[in-house]
């Protein structure tokens, strides 16, 4: 326990108070007791928090249909378990390359694709191991490309970062940040252009809005009116970079109002409210045909990527968000309004974790690409 641990307040407000001693360990103790303090008390705040939430999930609970409520718990613990896994088998060293992790952030992607109809289009950044399966790309083809194997997603050739299927209008998986927003809006205008009925979901994180690919798509979108959603998931952090440190402004969502488009503040712990904000959204695109901005704020719980060791925050910090985890909430949620009961879900968890190691079997028994796939379906 840390000399600061064993105090009690008293004896700090003495330090705190005290005319004299005052020693630089003084000082440098009660800093550390201000911030434990101050730490705790964010875990407080953050319980209260996680009851009010839970009382307005539950009402949209009421609202939604029982056996999709199965599916979109199934697919948030399923994320979590496979991401889990990936963590595993990349410190195994089956997994090359880069690998960044979504842990943490299940209820956006699940929330709002599950939404969608079968022929919408989605598209994202490298984080994007969720997205793809949620869209129906399999996990044996997820993880198979995470090992770069030839049953793969794209045949092993895009790893990590570049999950891809045209057959399930999943278009990446990108790398450069904020690119897939120029491109998102492109799939937008092609989907008007041809009178498909497709709405185009767009995800990339908070740090690509400061970029000027993000300005210039949402004025073209509202200008052309785009049936096009952009989701900014908001995890606070750009790399190592929190958003306090990096932008001038605390409220993304608002700046759609510089180009007169509807945007929302979500909670991004509640894949109910996400849910909810993602079908307003979808109907303004396929009835009115016109864009909408999301910001959705959240927390990973893991790096950035997997070789990152996370020194720019605190452990108490991330215990706060885990206070509000959204696979808890939602579960406790379900159970409160007598959707499912706890044999529910250990069946939903047998379930996820039996499907992992399905897709493990089938990465591990995939072969590389033959050398004739060098040169094929790759610009040269
Ligand atoms: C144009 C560009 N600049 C810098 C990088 C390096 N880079 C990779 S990820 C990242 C942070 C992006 O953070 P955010 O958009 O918030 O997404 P998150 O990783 O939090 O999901 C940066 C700066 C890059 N890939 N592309
Ligand atoms: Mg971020």
């Amino acid at each position: 326990m840390s000399k600061a641990a064993t105090l009690t307040e008293g004896s700090a407000n003495k330090i705190q108070n005290g005319s004299n001693g005052k020693t630089a360990e003084n000082e440098h103790v009660v800093d550390l007791l201000t911030r434990e303090k101050a730490e705790k008390e964010k875990v407080e705040l953050a319980k209260a928090e996680y009851e009010a939430r839970r009382a307005s999930q539950i009402e949209s609970i009421k609202r939604t249909d029982k056996k999709l409520l199965r599916e979109m718990l199934y697919q948030m613990v399923l994320g979590r378990r496979f991401e889990e896994k990936c963590a595993e088998v990349y410190r195994m060293g089956k997994i090359g390359g880069f690998c960044h992790l979504y842990i943490g952030q299940e209820a956006i992607a699940i929330g709002a694709m599950m939404a969608l109809e079968p022929s919408d289009m989605v598209i994202t950044s490298y984080r994007d191991h969720v997205q793809a399966m949620v869209k129906g790309i399999s996990p044996e083809a997820v993880l198979a490309e995470l090992y770069g194997k030839i049953g793969g997603c794209v045949k092993g050739k895009g790893g990590s970062m570049h999950m891809f299927s045209k057959e399930h209008e999943f278009y990446g998986g990108h790398g450069i940040v904020g690119g897939q927003i120029g491109v998102g809006t492109g799939m937008a205008y092609a989907a008007k252009y041809r009178e498909s009925g497709q709405v185009t979901l767009c995800f990339f994180g908070e740090a690509a809005v400061n970029q000027g690919i993000f300005h210039e798509s949402l004025n073209m979108a509202q200008l052309w009116r785009l049936p096009v959603i952009y989701i900014c998931e908001n995890n606070n952090y750009g790399m190592g970079t929190s958003q306090e440190r990096a932008m001038s402004t605390r409220n993304i969502a608002k700046k759609a109002d510089a180009y007169e488009m509807a945007n929302e503040f979500v909670d991004g712990m509640d894949v109910m409210a996400v849910r909810d904000a993602a079908l307003r959204a979808i109907e303004r695109a396929r009835n009115e045909s016109l864009p909408t901005l999301l910001e959705v704020r959240s927390y990973r719980y893991m790096g950035h990527s997997m070789s990152d060791p996370g020194n720019y925050r605190t452990r108490e910090e991330i215990a706060k968000y885990q206070e509000r985890d959204p696979i808890v909430l939602f579960k406790d949620s379900l159970k409160a309004a007598k959707v499912l009961s706890d044999k529910d879900f250990d069946a939903i968890e047998a379930e996820a974790v039996e499907t992992v190691e399905r897709a493990v079997k089938f990465a591990e028994e995939s072969p590389f690409p033959p050398e004739s796939e060098l040169l094929t379906d790759v610009l040269v």
